[in-house]
Protein backbone atom coordinates (compact mmCIF):
# COMPACT_ATOMS: atom_id res chain seq x y z
CA UNK A 1 0.00 0.00 0.00
CA UNK A 2 0.92 3.62 -0.19
CA UNK A 3 1.55 5.37 2.68
CA UNK A 4 -0.66 7.87 3.53
CA UNK A 5 -1.84 10.16 6.36
CA UNK A 6 -0.75 9.10 9.93
CA UNK A 7 -4.57 9.14 11.20
CA UNK A 8 -6.00 7.41 7.93
CA UNK A 9 -8.12 4.10 8.37
CA UNK A 10 -6.93 1.22 6.35
CA UNK A 11 -9.39 -0.57 4.15
CA UNK A 12 -8.97 -4.08 5.00
CA UNK A 13 -10.01 -7.96 3.80
CA UNK A 14 -9.99 -10.95 6.27
CA UNK A 15 -10.17 -13.57 4.35
CA UNK A 16 -10.88 -17.35 6.18
CA UNK A 17 -9.65 -19.58 3.86
CA UNK A 18 -10.51 -22.68 5.41
CA UNK A 19 -13.26 -24.59 3.45
CA UNK A 20 -12.30 -27.88 5.71
CA UNK A 21 -15.58 -29.83 7.52
CA UNK A 22 -13.75 -32.84 8.42
CA UNK A 23 -14.52 -33.85 11.74
CA UNK A 24 -17.14 -30.49 12.37
CA UNK A 25 -17.55 -27.03 11.22
CA UNK A 26 -15.04 -24.50 12.87
CA UNK A 27 -16.49 -21.44 12.60
CA UNK A 28 -13.28 -18.88 11.69
CA UNK A 29 -12.86 -17.89 15.55
CA UNK A 30 -9.71 -16.45 15.45
CA UNK A 31 -10.08 -14.53 12.28
CA UNK A 32 -13.41 -12.95 13.72
CA UNK A 33 -11.31 -11.78 16.96
CA UNK A 34 -8.62 -10.23 14.37
CA UNK A 35 -11.76 -8.25 12.89
CA UNK A 36 -13.01 -6.70 15.92
CA UNK A 37 -9.13 -5.73 17.03
CA UNK A 38 -8.83 -3.95 13.85
CA UNK A 39 -12.04 -2.22 13.73
CA UNK A 40 -11.65 -1.22 17.30
CA UNK A 41 -8.36 0.00 15.85
CA UNK A 42 -10.04 2.35 13.71
CA UNK A 43 -9.77 0.63 10.04
CA UNK A 44 -12.35 -0.06 7.51
CA UNK A 45 -13.22 -4.11 8.28
CA UNK A 46 -14.49 -6.61 5.64
CA UNK A 47 -14.75 -10.35 6.39
CA UNK A 48 -14.93 -13.50 3.74
CA UNK A 49 -15.48 -17.07 5.20
CA UNK A 50 -14.64 -19.28 2.08
CA UNK A 51 -16.74 -22.32 3.98
CA UNK A 52 -19.86 -21.37 2.73
CA UNK A 53 -18.51 -19.87 -0.46
CA UNK A 54 -19.89 -22.89 -3.47
CA UNK A 55 -16.96 -21.22 -5.70
CA UNK A 56 -14.24 -20.07 -3.00
CA UNK A 57 -11.89 -18.02 -5.74
CA UNK A 58 -15.03 -16.19 -7.09
CA UNK A 59 -15.96 -15.20 -3.63
CA UNK A 60 -12.40 -14.02 -3.07
CA UNK A 61 -12.90 -12.26 -6.31
CA UNK A 62 -15.86 -10.39 -5.79
CA UNK A 63 -14.99 -9.77 -2.03
CA UNK A 64 -11.73 -7.92 -3.78
CA UNK A 65 -13.57 -6.23 -6.20
CA UNK A 66 -16.29 -5.26 -3.31
CA UNK A 67 -13.80 -4.21 -0.54
CA UNK A 68 -11.01 -2.50 -2.62
CA UNK A 69 -8.62 -3.26 -0.07
CA UNK A 70 -5.08 -2.00 0.82
CA UNK A 71 -4.14 -4.88 3.15
CA UNK A 72 -5.62 -8.89 2.56
CA UNK A 73 -5.27 -10.98 5.53
CA UNK A 74 -5.16 -14.46 4.75
CA UNK A 75 -6.05 -16.30 7.83
CA UNK A 76 -4.32 -20.39 7.58
CA UNK A 77 -6.12 -22.62 10.07
CA UNK A 78 -4.97 -26.35 8.86
CA UNK A 79 -1.71 -27.32 6.88
CA UNK A 80 -3.11 -31.07 6.54
CA UNK A 81 -5.56 -33.22 8.04
CA UNK A 82 -2.89 -35.21 10.11
CA UNK A 83 -3.81 -38.85 8.55
CA UNK A 84 -0.98 -40.71 7.91
CA UNK A 85 -2.39 -42.97 5.64
CA UNK A 86 -3.65 -40.84 3.03
CA UNK A 87 -2.71 -36.87 4.42
CA UNK A 88 -4.28 -34.06 2.69
CA UNK A 89 -2.14 -31.36 2.42
CA UNK A 90 -4.90 -28.54 2.87
CA UNK A 91 -2.67 -25.77 2.27
CA UNK A 92 -2.86 -26.38 -1.50
CA UNK A 93 -6.17 -24.88 -1.55
CA UNK A 94 -5.06 -21.82 0.55
CA UNK A 95 -2.14 -21.82 -2.32
CA UNK A 96 -4.91 -21.28 -4.89
CA UNK A 97 -6.68 -18.35 -2.32
CA UNK A 98 -3.54 -16.47 -1.73
CA UNK A 99 -2.84 -16.46 -5.38
CA UNK A 100 -6.21 -15.31 -6.02
CA UNK A 101 -5.58 -12.82 -3.94
CA UNK A 102 -2.58 -11.99 -6.09
CA UNK A 103 -4.33 -11.91 -9.20
CA UNK A 104 -6.75 -9.32 -8.54
CA UNK A 105 -5.05 -6.70 -6.08
CA UNK A 106 -1.89 -5.40 -5.46
CA UNK A 107 -1.90 -5.44 -1.71
CA UNK A 108 0.20 -6.78 0.32
CA UNK A 109 -1.15 -10.46 1.79
CA UNK A 110 -0.82 -10.89 5.30
CA UNK A 111 -0.80 -14.42 6.97
CA UNK A 112 -2.20 -16.04 10.43
CA UNK A 113 -3.95 -18.62 12.08
CA UNK A 114 -2.68 -21.30 14.23
CA UNK A 115 -1.55 -23.92 11.33
CA UNK A 116 0.42 -20.64 10.23
CA UNK A 117 1.91 -19.71 13.14
CA UNK A 118 3.42 -23.58 13.40
CA UNK A 119 5.42 -22.99 10.22
CA UNK A 120 6.30 -19.36 9.65
CA UNK A 121 8.56 -19.19 7.09
CA UNK A 122 8.12 -22.28 5.22
CA UNK A 123 4.58 -21.43 4.58
CA UNK A 124 5.21 -17.79 3.88
CA UNK A 125 7.83 -19.05 1.38
CA UNK A 126 5.03 -21.72 0.23
CA UNK A 127 2.19 -19.62 -0.36
CA UNK A 128 3.90 -16.57 -2.07
CA UNK A 129 2.49 -14.09 0.70
CA UNK A 130 4.42 -10.72 1.47
CA UNK A 131 4.00 -10.94 5.88
CA UNK A 132 3.30 -13.21 8.58
CA UNK A 133 1.93 -13.01 11.73
CA UNK A 134 3.02 -15.29 14.50
CA UNK A 135 0.57 -16.18 17.56
CA UNK A 136 -2.25 -14.29 18.79
CA UNK A 137 -3.29 -11.05 16.02
CA UNK A 138 -4.96 -8.59 17.62
CA UNK A 139 -2.09 -6.69 19.03
CA UNK A 140 0.34 -7.53 16.11
CA UNK A 141 -2.34 -7.57 13.09
CA UNK A 142 -3.03 -3.57 14.13
CA UNK A 143 0.42 -2.61 15.04
CA UNK A 144 1.29 -3.80 11.78
CA UNK A 145 -1.22 -1.86 10.01
CA UNK A 146 0.36 0.93 11.54
CA UNK A 147 3.59 0.49 10.19
CA UNK A 148 2.29 -0.16 6.70
CA UNK A 149 0.27 2.95 6.61
CA UNK A 150 2.94 4.81 7.88
CA UNK A 151 5.35 3.43 5.23
CA UNK A 152 7.84 2.60 7.99
CA UNK A 153 9.56 -1.27 7.83
CA UNK A 154 7.56 -3.72 9.72
CA UNK A 155 10.55 -5.72 10.80
CA UNK A 156 11.50 -6.23 13.75
CA UNK A 157 7.95 -5.70 15.28
CA UNK A 158 6.82 -8.58 17.56
CA UNK A 159 4.78 -11.15 15.77
CA UNK A 160 5.37 -10.09 12.60
CA UNK A 161 7.46 -12.00 10.31
CA UNK A 162 9.21 -10.69 7.23
CA UNK A 163 10.39 -13.04 4.29
CA UNK A 164 13.53 -14.01 4.92
CA UNK A 165 13.90 -11.89 8.16
CA UNK A 166 13.89 -15.35 10.24
CA UNK A 167 12.19 -16.60 13.40
CA UNK A 168 9.18 -13.68 14.76
CA UNK A 169 9.00 -14.09 18.75
CA UNK A 170 5.01 -14.38 19.14
CA UNK A 171 2.84 -11.95 20.34
CA UNK A 172 0.92 -13.22 23.26
CA UNK A 173 -1.02 -10.71 24.82
CA UNK A 174 -1.08 -11.21 28.91
CA UNK A 175 -4.71 -9.66 29.49
CA UNK A 176 -6.94 -11.28 27.41
CA UNK A 177 -9.97 -9.06 28.79
CA UNK A 178 -8.50 -6.28 26.88
CA UNK A 179 -9.35 -8.18 23.29
CA UNK A 180 -12.74 -7.28 22.25
CA UNK A 181 -15.22 -10.14 21.40
CA UNK A 182 -16.67 -11.59 17.86
CA UNK A 183 -19.58 -11.58 15.90
CA UNK A 184 -20.69 -14.73 14.98
CA UNK A 185 -22.67 -13.45 11.65
CA UNK A 186 -19.05 -12.92 10.42
CA UNK A 187 -19.14 -16.29 9.36
CA UNK A 188 -20.72 -17.51 6.40
CA UNK A 189 -22.78 -20.65 7.99
CA UNK A 190 -23.32 -19.02 11.15
CA UNK A 191 -27.25 -20.25 11.25
CA UNK A 192 -28.81 -20.53 14.73
CA UNK A 193 -31.41 -23.02 13.31
CA UNK A 194 -28.35 -25.75 11.86
CA UNK A 195 -28.50 -28.66 14.03
CA UNK A 196 -24.72 -29.55 13.49
CA UNK A 197 -23.35 -26.24 14.59
CA UNK A 198 -21.38 -25.04 17.57
CA UNK A 199 -20.59 -21.84 18.65
CA UNK A 200 -16.85 -22.05 18.80
CA UNK A 201 -16.00 -20.15 22.35
CA UNK A 202 -12.19 -19.14 23.75
CA UNK A 203 -11.61 -18.83 27.82
CA UNK A 204 -8.05 -19.25 27.50
CA UNK A 205 -5.31 -19.61 26.01
CA UNK A 206 -1.64 -21.26 25.83
CA UNK A 207 -0.96 -25.04 27.32
CA UNK A 208 1.52 -25.73 30.29
CA UNK A 209 1.68 -28.76 29.22
CA UNK A 210 4.43 -30.05 26.97
CA UNK A 211 2.98 -32.79 25.21
CA UNK A 212 6.20 -34.33 23.22
CA UNK A 213 4.55 -33.96 19.95
CA UNK A 214 2.20 -31.02 20.72
CA UNK A 215 2.28 -27.30 18.05
CA UNK A 216 0.23 -25.55 20.45
CA UNK A 217 3.38 -23.74 22.69
CA UNK A 218 4.22 -22.17 19.06
CA UNK A 219 0.49 -21.04 18.36
CA UNK A 220 -0.47 -19.74 21.97
CA UNK A 221 2.93 -20.35 24.24
CA UNK A 222 3.09 -22.62 27.55
CA UNK A 223 1.84 -19.71 29.83
CA UNK A 224 -2.33 -19.95 30.44
CA UNK A 225 -3.79 -16.86 30.14
CA UNK A 226 -7.50 -16.52 31.24
CA UNK A 227 -10.34 -14.31 29.95
CA UNK A 228 -12.30 -13.50 33.04
CA UNK A 229 -15.26 -15.88 33.42
CA UNK A 230 -17.96 -13.26 33.66
CA UNK A 231 -16.78 -11.68 30.40
CA UNK A 232 -16.98 -14.85 28.87
CA UNK A 233 -20.47 -15.81 30.03
CA UNK A 234 -21.37 -12.53 29.25
CA UNK A 235 -20.39 -13.58 25.53
CA UNK A 236 -22.46 -16.68 25.98
CA UNK A 237 -25.40 -15.12 27.74
CA UNK A 238 -24.93 -12.79 23.96
CA UNK A 239 -25.12 -15.27 21.49
CA UNK A 240 -27.42 -17.68 23.02
CA UNK A 241 -29.95 -14.27 22.69
CA UNK A 242 -28.83 -14.41 19.22
CA UNK A 243 -30.43 -18.10 18.89
CA UNK A 244 -27.37 -19.73 19.22
CA UNK A 245 -27.60 -22.52 21.97
CA UNK A 246 -24.79 -25.08 21.45
CA UNK A 247 -21.22 -24.29 22.62
CA UNK A 248 -17.93 -25.49 21.70
CA UNK A 249 -15.11 -25.11 24.54
CA UNK A 250 -11.54 -24.84 21.87
CA UNK A 251 -9.76 -24.22 24.99
CA UNK A 252 -6.31 -26.61 24.49
CA UNK A 253 -7.88 -28.36 28.43
CA UNK A 254 -11.13 -27.53 29.64
CA UNK A 255 -10.12 -28.57 33.26
CA UNK A 256 -6.47 -26.44 33.38
CA UNK A 257 -6.00 -24.57 35.80
CA UNK A 258 -9.76 -25.92 37.35
CA UNK A 259 -10.32 -23.31 39.80
CA UNK A 260 -10.74 -20.94 36.26
CA UNK A 261 -13.39 -23.72 35.31
CA UNK A 262 -14.90 -24.09 38.12
CA UNK A 263 -15.71 -20.52 38.06
CA UNK A 264 -16.62 -20.71 34.43
CA UNK A 265 -19.10 -23.54 35.13
CA UNK A 266 -20.46 -21.24 38.25
CA UNK A 267 -21.13 -18.75 35.71
CA UNK A 268 -22.63 -20.88 32.56
CA UNK A 269 -24.66 -22.23 35.58
CA UNK A 270 -26.67 -19.15 35.80
CA UNK A 271 -27.37 -18.84 32.09
CA UNK A 272 -31.40 -19.08 31.09
CA UNK A 273 -32.64 -20.47 29.38
CA UNK A 274 -29.81 -23.48 29.27
CA UNK A 275 -27.53 -23.86 26.71
CA UNK A 276 -25.22 -27.26 26.07
CA UNK A 277 -21.63 -27.38 25.37
CA UNK A 278 -18.52 -29.38 24.70
CA UNK A 279 -15.08 -29.29 25.95
CA UNK A 280 -11.71 -30.98 25.58
CA UNK A 281 -10.42 -32.43 28.82
CA UNK A 282 -6.51 -32.92 29.86
CA UNK A 283 -7.17 -36.24 31.60
CA UNK A 284 -5.63 -35.61 34.77
CA UNK A 285 -7.45 -33.75 38.18
CA UNK A 286 -10.58 -34.32 36.31
CA UNK A 287 -12.32 -33.99 39.86
CA UNK A 288 -15.58 -34.93 41.07
CA UNK A 289 -16.12 -31.24 42.25
CA UNK A 290 -15.27 -30.14 38.89
CA UNK A 291 -17.52 -33.08 36.46
CA UNK A 292 -20.37 -32.13 38.81
CA UNK A 293 -19.97 -28.60 38.07
CA UNK A 294 -19.70 -29.22 34.82
CA UNK A 295 -23.46 -31.42 34.45
CA UNK A 296 -24.78 -28.49 36.34
CA UNK A 297 -23.35 -26.02 34.07
CA UNK A 298 -24.26 -27.81 30.67
CA UNK A 299 -21.73 -29.69 29.34
CA UNK A 300 -23.02 -32.51 27.31
CA UNK A 301 -19.88 -34.14 25.76
CA UNK A 302 -16.00 -34.33 25.99
CA UNK A 303 -12.96 -34.76 24.16
CA UNK A 304 -10.70 -36.88 25.63
CA UNK A 305 -7.44 -38.01 24.61
CA UNK A 306 -6.13 -40.05 26.68
CA UNK A 307 -3.71 -41.83 23.62
CA UNK A 308 -2.46 -44.92 24.97
CA UNK A 309 -2.62 -46.63 28.08
CA UNK A 310 1.00 -47.84 28.63
CA UNK A 311 2.33 -45.65 31.26
CA UNK A 312 6.27 -45.96 28.94
CA UNK A 313 4.28 -44.84 25.95
CA UNK A 314 2.54 -41.82 27.79
CA UNK A 315 6.13 -41.29 29.53
CA UNK A 316 7.33 -41.10 25.94
CA UNK A 317 4.59 -38.70 25.34
CA UNK A 318 5.31 -36.68 27.98
CA UNK A 319 1.91 -37.02 29.82
CA UNK A 320 1.13 -36.49 33.00
CA UNK A 321 -1.78 -39.03 33.82
CA UNK A 322 -1.53 -42.75 33.71
CA UNK A 323 -4.90 -45.26 32.74
CA UNK A 324 -5.98 -45.39 36.20
CA UNK A 325 -6.59 -41.52 35.97
CA UNK A 326 -8.24 -42.06 33.03
CA UNK A 327 -10.74 -44.52 34.20
CA UNK A 328 -11.81 -42.30 37.40
CA UNK A 329 -12.26 -39.51 34.63
CA UNK A 330 -14.62 -41.48 32.47
CA UNK A 331 -16.44 -43.18 35.47
CA UNK A 332 -16.91 -39.36 36.84
CA UNK A 333 -18.27 -38.54 33.74
CA UNK A 334 -20.61 -41.32 33.07
CA UNK A 335 -21.97 -40.57 36.16
CA UNK A 336 -22.91 -37.35 35.25
CA UNK A 337 -24.58 -38.43 31.73
CA UNK A 338 -21.56 -36.83 30.07
CA UNK A 339 -20.89 -37.99 26.87
CA UNK A 340 -17.43 -38.90 26.25
CA UNK A 341 -15.50 -39.40 23.26
CA UNK A 342 -11.92 -40.84 23.66
CA UNK A 343 -8.85 -40.64 21.55
CA UNK A 344 -6.19 -42.78 21.10
CA UNK A 345 -2.87 -42.43 19.11
CA UNK A 346 -0.88 -45.44 18.78
CA UNK A 347 2.44 -45.70 17.34
CA UNK A 348 4.58 -43.08 18.80
CA UNK A 349 8.38 -43.77 20.63
CA UNK A 350 8.22 -46.80 22.26
CA UNK A 351 5.16 -48.26 20.78
CA UNK A 352 5.03 -52.20 20.72
CA UNK A 353 1.94 -54.76 19.47
CA UNK A 354 1.90 -55.56 22.90
CA UNK A 355 1.35 -51.88 24.11
CA UNK A 356 -1.02 -51.20 21.08
CA UNK A 357 -3.04 -53.94 22.06
CA UNK A 358 -3.04 -53.39 25.97
CA UNK A 359 -4.54 -50.03 24.65
CA UNK A 360 -6.83 -51.04 22.60
CA UNK A 361 -8.16 -53.59 25.15
CA UNK A 362 -8.03 -50.73 27.81
CA UNK A 363 -10.28 -48.15 25.74
CA UNK A 364 -12.71 -50.86 25.19
CA UNK A 365 -13.34 -51.75 28.65
CA UNK A 366 -14.04 -48.11 29.56
CA UNK A 367 -17.23 -48.25 27.02
CA UNK A 368 -16.84 -45.00 25.25
CA UNK A 369 -19.22 -43.00 23.77
CA UNK A 370 -17.56 -42.82 20.53
CA UNK A 371 -13.54 -43.98 20.27
CA UNK A 372 -11.32 -42.40 17.65
CA UNK A 373 -7.99 -44.15 17.19
CA UNK A 374 -4.81 -42.40 14.87
CA UNK A 375 -2.14 -44.14 14.10
CA UNK A 376 1.33 -42.31 13.32
CA UNK A 377 2.23 -39.13 15.44
CA UNK A 378 2.34 -35.65 13.02
CA UNK A 379 5.74 -34.10 13.26
CA UNK A 380 5.60 -30.59 14.35
CA UNK A 381 8.91 -28.68 14.42
CA UNK A 382 10.89 -27.84 17.06
CA UNK A 383 8.98 -30.78 19.50
CA UNK A 384 10.90 -33.37 21.14
CA UNK A 385 8.98 -35.59 18.92
CA UNK A 386 11.09 -34.12 15.88
CA UNK A 387 14.22 -34.43 17.60
CA UNK A 388 13.22 -37.87 18.33
CA UNK A 389 12.76 -38.60 14.95
CA UNK A 390 15.30 -37.42 13.73
CA UNK A 391 17.56 -39.67 16.11
CA UNK A 392 15.61 -42.22 15.05
CA UNK A 393 16.11 -41.84 10.87
CA UNK A 394 12.56 -40.82 10.42
CA UNK A 395 13.57 -38.03 9.06
CA UNK A 396 16.69 -35.47 8.36
CA UNK A 397 17.70 -33.17 11.05
CA UNK A 398 17.12 -30.28 7.96
CA UNK A 399 13.64 -31.68 6.51
CA UNK A 400 10.95 -29.35 5.75
CA UNK A 401 7.92 -30.43 7.71
CA UNK A 402 5.44 -28.62 6.18
CA UNK A 403 4.50 -31.56 3.71
CA UNK A 404 2.76 -34.07 6.46
CA UNK A 405 5.87 -36.46 7.76
CA UNK A 406 4.50 -38.98 10.17
CA UNK A 407 6.17 -41.26 13.61
CA UNK A 408 5.59 -44.57 13.26
CA UNK A 409 7.63 -46.72 15.47
CA UNK A 410 9.32 -49.38 14.04
CA UNK A 411 7.61 -53.45 13.52
CA UNK A 412 4.17 -52.05 13.47
CA UNK A 413 3.56 -51.78 9.98
CA UNK A 414 1.68 -53.69 7.87
CA UNK A 415 0.46 -55.26 11.05
CA UNK A 416 -1.77 -52.30 12.86
CA UNK A 417 -3.70 -51.53 9.75
CA UNK A 418 -4.89 -55.22 9.53
CA UNK A 419 -5.28 -55.00 13.48
CA UNK A 420 -7.52 -52.17 13.42
CA UNK A 421 -9.36 -52.80 10.66
CA UNK A 422 -13.29 -52.63 11.44
CA UNK A 423 -12.57 -50.68 14.42
CA UNK A 424 -12.52 -47.26 13.05
C1 LIG B 1 -10.42 -26.54 19.12
C2 LIG B 1 -9.70 -27.17 17.95
C3 LIG B 1 -10.42 -28.04 17.14
C4 LIG B 1 -11.91 -28.32 17.31
C5 LIG B 1 -12.71 -27.20 16.59
C6 LIG B 1 -14.02 -26.89 17.26
C7 LIG B 1 -14.69 -25.66 16.72
N1 LIG B 1 -15.98 -25.62 16.80
O1 LIG B 1 -14.05 -24.74 16.24
C8 LIG B 1 -12.03 -29.71 16.63
C9 LIG B 1 -11.69 -30.77 17.66
C10 LIG B 1 -13.38 -30.04 16.02
C11 LIG B 1 -10.88 -29.61 15.63
C12 LIG B 1 -10.85 -30.28 14.43
C13 LIG B 1 -9.76 -30.23 13.56
N2 LIG B 1 -8.54 -29.74 13.82
CO1 LIG B 1 -8.17 -28.58 15.34
N3 LIG B 1 -7.66 -27.45 16.73
C14 LIG B 1 -8.32 -26.89 17.70
C15 LIG B 1 -7.38 -26.02 18.56
C16 LIG B 1 -7.11 -26.74 19.89
C17 LIG B 1 -7.89 -24.60 18.82
C18 LIG B 1 -8.34 -23.84 17.56
C19 LIG B 1 -9.10 -22.59 17.96
O2 LIG B 1 -10.30 -22.53 17.85
N4 LIG B 1 -8.40 -21.56 18.48
C20 LIG B 1 -8.98 -20.32 18.97
C21 LIG B 1 -8.76 -19.13 18.02
C22 LIG B 1 -9.22 -17.86 18.70
O3 LIG B 1 -7.37 -19.01 17.77
P1 LIG B 1 -6.73 -19.01 16.30
O4 LIG B 1 -7.66 -19.59 15.33
O5 LIG B 1 -5.38 -19.58 16.42
O6 LIG B 1 -6.61 -17.43 15.97
C23 LIG B 1 -5.66 -16.57 16.57
C24 LIG B 1 -4.31 -16.53 15.83
O7 LIG B 1 -4.00 -17.72 15.15
C25 LIG B 1 -4.39 -15.33 14.93
N5 LIG B 1 -5.03 -15.41 13.62
C26 LIG B 1 -5.99 -16.23 13.17
N6 LIG B 1 -6.33 -15.92 11.91
C27 LIG B 1 -5.59 -14.86 11.54
C28 LIG B 1 -5.54 -14.14 10.34
C29 LIG B 1 -4.68 -13.08 10.23
C30 LIG B 1 -4.62 -12.27 8.96
C31 LIG B 1 -3.83 -12.72 11.32
C32 LIG B 1 -2.90 -11.60 11.18
C33 LIG B 1 -3.86 -13.46 12.51
C34 LIG B 1 -4.75 -14.51 12.61
O8 LIG B 1 -5.16 -14.43 15.73
C35 LIG B 1 -6.22 -15.16 16.38
C36 LIG B 1 -6.60 -14.48 17.67
O9 LIG B 1 -5.49 -14.33 18.53
C37 LIG B 1 -6.09 -25.96 17.65
C38 LIG B 1 -4.75 -26.00 18.39
C39 LIG B 1 -4.44 -24.65 18.95
N7 LIG B 1 -4.06 -24.59 20.20
O10 LIG B 1 -4.54 -23.64 18.26
C40 LIG B 1 -6.24 -27.22 16.77
C41 LIG B 1 -5.69 -27.19 15.35
C42 LIG B 1 -6.02 -25.87 14.69
N8 LIG B 1 -6.42 -28.27 14.69
C43 LIG B 1 -5.73 -28.90 13.80
C44 LIG B 1 -6.26 -29.92 12.93
C45 LIG B 1 -5.27 -30.61 12.01
C46 LIG B 1 -7.61 -30.24 12.93
C47 LIG B 1 -8.33 -31.27 12.02
C48 LIG B 1 -7.90 -31.27 10.55
C49 LIG B 1 -8.13 -32.65 12.67
C50 LIG B 1 -8.96 -33.75 12.01
N9 LIG B 1 -8.37 -34.51 11.09
O11 LIG B 1 -10.10 -33.91 12.35
C51 LIG B 1 -9.81 -30.83 12.18
C52 LIG B 1 -10.23 -29.76 11.16
C53 LIG B 1 -11.57 -29.12 11.50
C54 LIG B 1 -12.08 -28.20 10.40
N10 LIG B 1 -13.29 -28.43 9.94
O12 LIG B 1 -11.37 -27.32 9.96
C55 LIG B 1 -4.27 -28.45 13.79
C56 LIG B 1 -3.88 -27.62 12.54
C57 LIG B 1 -2.42 -27.87 12.13
C58 LIG B 1 -2.37 -28.78 10.96
N11 LIG B 1 -1.59 -29.85 10.99
O13 LIG B 1 -3.05 -28.57 10.00
C59 LIG B 1 -4.19 -27.64 15.14
C60 LIG B 1 -3.23 -26.47 15.14
C61 LIG B 1 -3.79 -28.66 16.24
C62 LIG B 1 -2.43 -29.25 16.03
N12 LIG B 1 -2.37 -30.50 15.72
O14 LIG B 1 -1.41 -28.67 16.14
N13 LIG B 1 -9.93 -28.74 16.08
Amino acid sequence: MRPGRYHRPVRVLLVSANTERVNMVALPLGLGLVAAATRRAGHDVTCVDLLGAADPLAAVRDAIRGARPEVIGVSVRNIDDQCRESPRFLLARVKEVVDECRACSAAPIVLGGAGYSIFPEEALDYLGADLGVVGDGEVAFPALLDRLRRGVDPAGLPGVVVPGGGTAQPEFPRDLDDLPLWDPSLAAVADPADPDLWIPVQSRRGCPNDCSYCSTARIQGRAIRCRSPRLVVDEVRRLGAAGFRRFYFVDNSFNIPESHALELCRHLATIEPRVTWRCILYPHLVGAELVAAMAAAGCVEVSLGFESACPEVLREMNKRFLPEDVRAAVALLKAHRIRCMGFLLLGGPGETRESVEASLAFAASLALDALRVTVGLRIYPGTPLAHRAVADGVIASEEDLLQPRFYLAPGLEPWIHERLAGTR
